[in-house]
């Protein structure tokens, strides 16, 4: 095992492998830039050294900075989590011509499923099902009309370099087609420096749903069951769950064999994730994520596996003493995001000082945060602040429990996304498990959420409670909100927002 590794990241999954390598008896050194000197992570780890300015370019994604910090501080190994460096095949290489070890698969694997035309085209030949289109990227617009006819409308185009939906265009029909071709060439181009595009059909309203991988470097590839991951705005997973609520063990165990041959068919190496599309009972490869995701605690909720822990142990050369068969499915979990996002505003970012914060607690609840009370939260880095799961028998029992400690959360100083997951936990849809990935196209009322009765009546409860302070103990009314206009805007305040 490594004496020492470097954690090549911030917010919640910097403490979450800070927390991995001191269970395993390894000293963990985080780096950390201008905007994150009193961070969690900074706190958590044994040592920590400053990086650069808050942009990220400044700092988390200075390869050469990290690897110079890595060699000079003693680490062995360095852990990308994910974003930032995680997937960045020439970062993996540099990382090992340092003669450093990297956490997580090879530059190789990584360069493999990044370009999504040679991905589809290598899963292929592996045998591994992907909805139908075409296996390389289009030459002209005349192409695209050609293959569009066979595959038959609607069609769906894709950036090759893409991922994430940008560079897509689906097509309803022969008259759009051209159009379409230019535009996601033109999209992909700004994104990816890479106009190309290929296409597939197009399939309305599937699940997503994705299989964890571990795979040792001993030759063992094993799945640990799915994610429902179908709830999610502008490609922005907001919910995930395991297990899915319609799998058979059957089909489990089918994706899973289908997972793992995807895998084997660029030697992967470490966790990774395959996503999947499915619908009818039928499912395709969609693309492999090559790193820690951030949905991963609710598959080691219910496998009970440490999936960050077996990331370092495969780094240091362990085998896995596991097989497919030991692994077992217990209970039901549920991870809501909660970001610095408001759902009253369209999810707009929301920026400001963490004045206060209470933790959820008690049993089968977990929080993986990346926050303190004085943490300072801006627009450098991604909106997530941490991640609320929960671990129940049932699927329902979960949601009740999710519901529960939403309820105890309270996050004061910045608004957070915490009212849009008090409504989904109640919407009818939702509690029954019917999800796909157009689930919050057909339910917009949980994206406004507007003040309900209980808050507004829980407002003018606390405004006149105010007021009577005032009254007895000559309170000094407070400049920024008056008694009289909490019952109409209180619930606006920072605090009640949670409720
Ligand atoms: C699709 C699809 C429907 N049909 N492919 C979106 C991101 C990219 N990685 C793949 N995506 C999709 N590919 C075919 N042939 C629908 C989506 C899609 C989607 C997929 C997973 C999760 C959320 C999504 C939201 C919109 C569209």
């Amino acid at each position: 095992m490594f004496n020492k590794i470097l954690i090549a990241n911030r917010g919640e999954i910097a403490l979450r492998v800070i927390r991995a390598a001191h269970e395993l008896g390894v000293k963990a050194v985080a780096v950390y830039s201008e905007a994150d000197r009193l961070a969690p992570h900074v706190l958590a780890a044994d040592e920590a050294y400053l990086i650069g300015p808050a942009p990220s370019a400044q700092s988390y994604l200075k390869a050469d900075v990290l690897i110079d910090v890595a060699k000079r501080c003693g680490a062995e190994a360095i852990h990308p989590g994910y974003g930032f460096l995680s997937e960045r095949a020439h970062f993996i290489q540099a990382v090992r011509d340092a003669g450093l070890v990297f956490i997580g698969p090879s530059a190789e694997a990584v360069t493999a499923m990044g370009d999504k035309t040679a991905a589809r085209a290598r899963m292929i030949d592996a045998g591994v099902p992907v909805v139908p289109g075409t296996k390389e990227a289009l030459a002209d617009a005349a192409e695209a009309r050609r293959v569009a006819g066979e595959i038959g409308y609607p069609v769906l185009l894709k950036a090759a370099a893409g991922g994430g939906g940008k560079g897509m265009r689906i097509v309803r029909g022969e008259d759009e087609i051209e159009k379409a071709f230019e535009s996601a060439g033109n999209e992909a181009q700004a994104a990816f420096g890479d106009r190309s595009v290929y296409v597939e059909k197009y399939l309305d309203g599937p699940r997503h749903i994705e299989i964890q991988l571990l795979a040792d470097r001993h030759g063992n590839t094993l799945h640990l069951g799915e994610r429902e991951c179908s709830i999610q705005r502008r490609h922005q997973k907001l919910i995930e769950e395991a297990p899915s609520a319609v799998l058979t063990p059957d089909e489990r165990a089918a994706m899973g064999a289908m997972a793992v041959a995807a895998a084997r068919a660029v030697n992967y190496e470490g966790a990774g994730t395959v996503e999947c599309l499915y619908q009818n009972g039928e499912f395709y490869f969609l693309e492999m994520n090559t790193r820690i995701q951030v949905e991963h605690p609710v598959t080691e909720l219910v496998t009970g596996i440490d999936l960050v822990q077996w990331q370092i142990r495969i780094a240091a050369g362990e085998k896995l003493p596991f097989a497919q068969d030991d692994i077992t499915f217990t209970g039901h979990a549920i991870e809501c995001r909660i970001t610095s996002e408001d759902p009253a505003n369209s999810f707009l970012p929301s920026t400001g000082r963490i004045q206060n914060l209470l933790i959820p607690s008690g049993p089968g609840v977990r929080w993986d945060g990346g926050i303190t009370p004085g943490v300072e939260v801006g627009l450098f880095y991604d909106p997530m602040l941490a991640k609320l799961i929960v671990h129940a028998p049932t699927r329902i029992e979960a949601v009740d429990r999710m519901k529960r400690a939403l309820a105890e959360l309270r996050v004061e100083g910045v608004d957070t996304s915490v009212p849009f997951h008090l409504r989904v936990m109640d919407e009818p849809e939702f509690r029954e498990g019917r999800l796909d990935i157009k689930y919050l196209d057909r339910h917009e009322e949980l994206l406004s959420v507007q003040p309900d009765e209980d808050t507004i009546r829980a407002a003018a409860l606390a405004a006149a409670l105010l007021e009577e302070e005032r009254r007895t103990h000559r309170v000094m009314p407070r400049a920024t909100s008056t008694a009289a206009a909490a019952p109409a805007s209180g619930w606006r305040q920072r605090g009640w927002k949670n409720r």
